[in-house]
């Protein structure tokens, strides 16, 4: 893994969630965009509680030089698909996991999106998954940054196998 670019790079991707308790999963996201030196901001925004922020920011977000968002939340999670609705970016939806339902209810909420307006949306608190395919998406038009997301990949590889040949003593 390479270093995190300088934090004050202009961020390319954008980071955000319904609701501050979304970060104990959505830190994932973070964590995998540093992890690639991605330039990231992340963002509370709620599409019931702030929804004039909700606007402003889905409107904003690509002339502002963001490439990709990444939309986490829980529960009725129409967050994803309401800045979809109203940005051309690519969204990366992630459902998060609350107290009951087993995150079910975030995830149909975020991946059953009518045809028109798509969420890619990853697994129920699949957030570290949302930053490596947000990693896949700016590397289709970087190749540094394809080359380290095969080498995240072969490493990967490398571990099943060191563990395979641990199990075999
Ligand atoms: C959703 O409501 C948020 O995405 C969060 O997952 C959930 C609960 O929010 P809090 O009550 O914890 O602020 O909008």
């Amino acid at each position: 893994m390479t270093e995190p670019l300088h934090s004050s790079a202009a961020p390319l991707v954008g980071v955000v969630m319904g609701s501050d308790s979304d970060w104990r999963v959505m830190s994932d996201a973070s964590q995998s965009l540093s992890d690639f030196g991605i330039p990231h901001e992340v963002e509370v925004v709620s599409a019931h509680r702030t929804p004039d922020k909700l606007m402003q920011y889905a409107r904003e977000a690509r002339g502002r030089g963001i490439r990709v968002i990444i939309a986490g939340a829980g529960g009725a999670a129409h967050l994803p698909g309401m800045l979809a609705s109203m940005t051309a970016l690519p969204v990366i939806g992630v459902p998060v996991p609350l107290a009951y339902l087993d995150g079910m209810d975030s995830l149909l909420s975020i991946v059953q999106m009518p045809a028109g307006i798509p969420v890619a949306t990853v697994s129920i608190g699949g957030a570290r998954n949302a930053g490596i395919l947000a990693a896949r998406i700016l590397g289709t038009s970087d190749e540094d940054l394809a080359d380290r997301v095969e080498a995240y990949a072969l490493d990967l590889e490398a571990q099943v196998e060191e563990k395979n040949e641990r199990l075999k003593g």
